[in-house]
């Protein structure tokens, strides 16, 4: 007989998964709920996007001083909504509001978990129709504590206790851990359901592709500029070069990278010595989901989810995706470079001081990395 392939809805899955928390009580069930349910309002407008008048710049600035487009107002505002009305957070940190915003109703208040946001990643890519997507990270509340607030979200990464992103693209993903692997759904827009598509997410450990902006180029410090030549070296037996893909949205770079293997990096720069991805909005729950994926990300000395942050809006270099490509990257880092790469760029000035412990060693000519 013909086995009945299963269909499972996020719904049922959320349900079924309910008892991996010893603590719960349905509270994080209907936060995955609301977010759900947002994203697919969201998807419909970036769907029609092109059709009406919701595309342009608004004229002012978020708290980083990038233009906001009326895209990412309107992302803003769904996912502020639904979470709000879900009844399961009492408060909502989220990358376009310069503060966090404390959910104040009744059922809210004494909710237990808090939700930051990066509503709209990749935002640049609105108006061309390039993949965009949503990041979000959820706290449980701290405890002892009179009211929500900032120390609540300035846990570090390891405190997560759920993490995900939606990719609007090509078709509508949600992905997202709860600490227990990482599972996939795709929407289906005639029925208005996410599916599980991609059950037990693994990334792969062949780097397929390295994905960095590197018109950077002369802003990265030396060693990133080592590895970069040193990807492109022929040297098959590693596979190497590698393959260059860059979309310029990191939920559609990184998603890429969790399907296929490869490592994605936004390195320091000259000028912006953390570069310009969010700890809290970005590299969080990017390195959760990638970590539950047996992947591995990094500032290039630190694992992410091990970072104190110690502000809402902090940004922090990243180096991610594949293990071994994770790995590599940190082995230029820290100076242990293969000598014949000295070559093609010998010169050994660093843009930054060099910190002492557990930051970047003097380059260590000689033996190449292990
Ligand atoms: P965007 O500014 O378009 O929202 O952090 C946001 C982000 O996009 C990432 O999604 C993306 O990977 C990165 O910035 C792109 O930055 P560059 O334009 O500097 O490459």
């Amino acid at each position: 007989m013909e086995s009945v392939r299963q269909i499972v809805t996020l719904e049922q899955f959320i349900i079924e998964r309910e008892n991996e928390f010893s603590f719960s009580s349905g509270e994080l069930s209907q936060l995955l709920r609301d977010i759900g349910l947002a994203a697919r309002i969201v998807n419909r407008e970036v769907n029609k996007a092109g059709l009406v008048d919701i595309l342009g710049i608004t004229g002012e600035t978020n708290v980083q001083g990038e233009e906001v487009k009326k895209l990412d107002i309107f992302a803003n505002e769904q996912f502020i909504n639904a979470l709000s009305a879900g009844g399961a957070t009492c408060m909502i940190a989220s990358e376009e509001n310069e503060d966090f915003i404390r959910v104040n109703s009744l059922v809210s208040k004494n909710a237990k978990y808090i939700v930051m946001i990066d509503p709209l990643d990749g935002s640049s890519n609105i108006d061309v129709n390039v993949s965009i997507g949503t990041i979000f990270s959820i706290n449980r509340r701290l405890e002892n504590m009179p009211e929500p607030g900032l120390a609540d979200c300035l846990q570090s990464g390891m405190h997560q206790v759920a993490a995900g992103y939606v990719i609007y693209g090509s078709s509508t993903m949600l992905v997202y851990t709860t600490g227990f692997g990482v599972n996939g759904f795709t929407l289906d827009p005639s029925l208005g359901e996410f599916f599980l598509s991609h059950r037990n997410m693994q990334i792969p450990e062949k780097i397929n592709s390295y994905s960095i902006n590197e018109g950077n180029y002369f802003k990265f410090d030396y060693p990133i500029r080592r590895f970069l030549a040193w990807i492109k070296e022929e040297e098959k037996s590693e596979g190497r070069p590698y393959n260059a893909r860059y979309i310029g949205s990191m939920v559609a770079d990184l998603h890429r990278i969790l399907l296929k293997g490869g490592l994605f990096l936004y390195p320091g720069l000259k000028d912006a010595p953390n570069g310009k991805l969010r700890l809290l909005y970005e590299a969080n729950p990017m390195a959760f989901i990638i970590e539950q994926a047996g992947g591995k990300a990094t500032n290039g000395f630190q694992r992410i989810l091990e970072l104190t942050p110690h502000e809402l809006h902090q940004r922090t270099p990243l180096f991610i995706g594949s293990r071994k490509g994770v790995e590599e990257v940190e082995s230029f880092l820290k100076g242990d470079v293969k000598e014949h790469t000295l070559a093609l760029l010998p010169n050994l000035k660093y843009w930054h001081p060099v910190p002492e412990e557990g930051g970047i060693r003097p380059l260590k000519l000689g033996k190449a990395n292990p």
